[in-house]
């Protein structure tokens, strides 16, 4: 059986997850077979001319027809426009895949994961970082209990692109339409990560600040206000009192893409950084220092469907790996993680964090 895919959002993560579609046949032959069905969006020649580059053999503009065609929904458009097209999909029994963060707001994600039970379907909310080599060696030495009991979890997020004063406003900046800023768009990965690695986060105590307030239009006279954050910082307490901190910032001169994280243990410690994916920094016992790792052998998870030892992957095979395990999980009626209760779970950690900012006190997330 062929999957008919039906796609919402046709920019950045458009572009990123067809790319992980055309490579699903070539690199993962065991993958179920799919068609990139439709591609959904509002501007007809914008989406005709996506369509025609993104490999997809139909377009539409209303997401409401495409449900009823396709068997699986990707919802990869801007955060409030996650809730309805995802729930009208799981009402009609199709499966959904919806970027992070889940939603725009607290009570969305809860919808959305209601939805989500009642339909029984397979559903992700799509935290590609999981899917790097070396996250997943990393989890594999702290469930072999390489690292002895953990202790601490550092992680932080940053990047540079709103540095700039006039750098222009965007549906990120305003909070209808994004819910957060650097808090949801780059903290919901570093929560995630957490959470696979270690364990649920059980309290906060955030900080979120704007640095700037309004931001031109299309490099016009006109403003808009920024209603987000540009930078956050959280301490936090994760399941069996491992005592962490999170921090992200969009306003971080000189760092482009720089999600790094740290986890101690009583026997040991490892570093990763997404600037340099294809390692991991690993100290264990008496070592004096840590020991970089190259996760590029065969027997490291995904390497095998790709190049011998040393022939580096990227930040796109992150998509590759997810799409796989998804669509696998499609097609088997198997339950795939992370799905809409992870992203809920990951949106009362973020409702949690702003609560406690404006509150100035810990915050338990329930
Ligand atoms: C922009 O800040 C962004 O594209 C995020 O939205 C993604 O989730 C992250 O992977 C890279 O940065």
């Amino acid at each position: 059986m062929t999957l008919k895919i039906g796609v919402l959002g046709y920019r950045f993560m458009g572009k990123a997850h067809a790319n992980a579609m055309a490579r699903l046949p070539m690199f993962f032959p065991d993958a179920p077979d799919i068609e990139r069905h439709t591609l959904i969006g509002r501007n007809e020649e914008a989406l005709a001319e996506a369509a025609e580059r993104l490999g997809f053999e139909h377009t539409s503009t209303d997401w409401e027809e495409v449900i009823d065609e396709v068997d699986v929904f990707y919802n990869l458009g801007p955060n409030f426009v996650h809730a309805e097209p995802s729930i009208a999909a799981l009402e009609a029994g199709v499966p959904v895949l919806c970027e992070k963060p889940l939603a725009a707001n607290l009570a969305n994600a809860e919808r959305m994961a209601d939805a989500a039970e009642a339909a029984g379907v397979p559903t992700a909310t799509a935290f590609n970082y999981r899917y790097i080599p070396a996250i997943q060696y990393a989890k594999n030495l702290i469930e072999d209990g390489e690292l002895g009991e953990i202790h601490q979890f550092r992680g932080r997020y940053l990047q540079d692109w709103l540095v700039d004063p006039d750098a222009p406003w965007s549906w990120r900046n305003d909070e209808e339409l994004a819910g957060s800023g650097a808090l949801g768009d780059l903290g919901a990965h570093t929560i995630d990560l957490a959470r696979f690695l270690v364990g649920d986060v059980e309290r906060v105590s955030g900080h979120l600040r704007t640095f700037v307030d309004e931001r031109p239009v299309d490099n016009g006279s006109e403003t808009k206000p920024v209603t987000v954050d540009d930078a956050y910082s959280a301490q936090a307490e994760l399941e069996g009192n491992v005592m962490a901190t999170f921090e992200a910032s969009r306003f971080a001169d000189g760092h482009k893409n720089d999600h790094s994280i740290e986890i101690h243990g009583s026997e040991g410690s490892l570093k990763f950084s997404l600037e340099r994916l294809n390692e991991l920094e690993v100290l264990r016992g008496d070592d004096r220092g840590y020991e970089t790792i190259l996760v590029t052998d065969e027997s490291d998870p995904y390497i095998d469907h790709w190049w011998p030892p040393g022939h580096v992957i990227g930040w796109e095979h992150t998509f590759v790996h997810e799409n796989y395990e998804f669509l696998t999980a499609v097609e088997s009626g198997e339950e795939y993680r992370p799905n809409f209760d992870d992203g809920l779970e990951i949106q009362k950690v973020l409702d949690a964090i702003e609560r406690s900012d404006e509150s100035s006190e810990w915050v338990t997330v329930e």
